[in-house]
């Protein structure tokens, strides 16, 4: 063998699994954005922490970039190798490690799916409360790294809050041992908070301390046909305050109709413009009945044409569907992404503003709105029309998303509420955060990576 930097890895780390295949270096080398060509040098799948130090001591010797992967799930980028880097997969680290029935808490290694997660707080009568359609091969490490959101945020918050503790291998290859499963601990700056969401470009989470909780009440769901724009915001007001909700969802006519085309039923016979799933506490006949009334109340005023209420968990599996589905029904069109947040507060006004920007902008392409509008997190994916080719699109939708960005600076929302900056939404950063803030992160990073090898390029580049 020659004497390369991969055959020093392999030589100085004898037992450490490196896969080098064309295949496998694209598998490995991209995550659900389809832009960039995958070209990693080799894929590292390391069994220990011992190992992910070791390669990043590696690394640091010879100048290598690394990128942390989980499921590769993510939709901005954050997980692409497209630069010679070793792409280091949690693969194989994907155990529960330990639970403790007092602070209920699950040790758990990064590359642990989050649906596995799921299941062994289930295990233990207790649930990890985070959760979103891509559970099944979405790992652990990857939520915390974007600090993912979901579809329950309305009542559990983010991953962030779920977050006991962690252990990271920082970009100078100290293992960091944070806030350890603490519930109180004001001992200054929380480190653990700075790694999540930070896409991987401080270090290399290997383990986590999740909380776990109360299994959550009895809940029924509801699907609603909204005629008109303004009605979303009161149908959600109606519901909160009658309401035990642990989810407040909506897409629209055109998202109904591709996952409808993917094979989901549509329970209504007229179309609408607009759909809401609110998911709410139904333990006993008060609570179901408060439903009703917030049922009634929706169709007297007007803000609801339509609606049923689930009778069964498989009828609320299949509404959840009408939702959950979109992504998955949409990926072939491999449409443009955004995933903005705004104060709820904020949504009526925000909506019409980007409607009237979208309506004159792309006057091609079909825009389909979803999300979890009870967060203020809207998703708006864009399709390309057939006479365009994939590079003009990508060049429109970029356009039109610094309009977006500009219009979120005015709103002071945010150009990525839970999938990442990555590399997708990096040029619009400076609409999210000032120019203060971005110098400060690129002095975080320059203290956390001095050599700058965890995952450069994603978020900012580094000046
Ligand atoms: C969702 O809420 C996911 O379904 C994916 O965050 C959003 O595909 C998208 O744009
Ligand atoms: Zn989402």
């Amino acid at each position: 063998m020659t004497d390369s930097p991969l055959s020093r890895l392999s030589r100085d780390l004898s037992g450490l699994m490196l896969k080098t295949s064309p295949a496998d270096l694209e598998f490995y080398g991209r995550d659900w954005t389809r832009r960039w060509a995958p070209a990693p040098l080799a894929i590292a799948l390391p069994a220990s922490i011992g190992e992910v130090q070791a390669i990043v001591r590696w690394a640091l010797q010879e100048a290598i970039s690394l990128v942390p992967s989980g499921g590769r799930t993510g939709l901005s980028g954050g997980a692409v190798a497209a630069n010679g880097e070793l792409v280091v997969s949690f693969e194989r680290m994907n155990r529960v490690l330990a639970f403790d029935p007092v602070d209920r808490i699950l040790a758990v290694q990064p590359g642990l799916a989050l649906e596995a997660l799921q299941r062994a707080a289930i295990e233990h009568g207790l649930i990890y409360p985070v959760d979103f359609a891509a559970r099944g091969s979405c790992s652990i490490g990857g939520n915390i790294a974007t600090n993912a959101g979901g579809i329950r945020v309305i009542r559990y918050g983010n991953t962030r809050e779920w977050i006991a503790g962690l252990k990271v291998v920082s970009g100078s290859g100290e293992l960091l041992d944070l806030n350890r499963g603490l519930v109180k601990n004001s001992s200054g700056y929380d480190l653990r908070h700075l790694m999540i969401g930070a896409e991987g470009t401080l270090g290399l989470i290997v383990e986590a301390s999740v909380r776990l909780t109360d299994p959550a009440p009895a809940s029924n769901v509801m699907l609603l046909a909204v005629p008109a724009m303004q009605a979303l915001m009161q149908v959600f007001s109606s519901c909160r305050r009658k309401l035990g909700l642990s989810a407040f969802e909506f897409f629209t006519d055109r998202a109904l109709a591709h996952v409808v085309a993917h094979g989901a039923q549509d329970p209504f016979e007229q179309v609408s413009p607009y759909y809401l799933v609110a998911e709410f506490d139904a333990a006993d006949e008060t609570q179901q009945a408060l439903a009703g009334e917030v049922f009634e109340e929706c169709f007297e005023n007007g803000w609801v044409n339509d609606g049923v209420i689930s009778q069964s968990s498989s009828q609320a599996a299949s509404l959840w569907r009408l939702r959950e589905g979109i992504t998955e029904s949409l990926a072939p069109l491999k449409p443009y992404k955004n995933d903005i947040s705004v104060r709820t507060s904020a949504i009526p006004a925000f909506m019409q503003a980007m409607r009237e920007i979208f309506d004159r902008e792309y006057p091609e392409c079909e825009v389909v709105w979803f999300g979890h509008i009870g967060d203020g997190n809207l998703h708006i994916n864009v399709i390309r029309s057939a006479s365009t080719s994939e590079e003009a699109f990508i060049a429109d939708c970029e356009r039109v998303t610094s309009l977006l960005s500009e219009t979120l600076a005015r709103f002071g929302g945010s150009i990525s509420a839970e999938h990442g900056i990555g590399l997708v939404k990096k040029k619009y950063l400076a609409g999210t955060r000032s120019d203060a803030e971005i110098a400060m992160m690129r002095q975080i990073k320059r203290v956390l990576d001095p050599s700058g090898i965890m995952n450069p390029g994603k978020i900012f580049d580094s000046d």
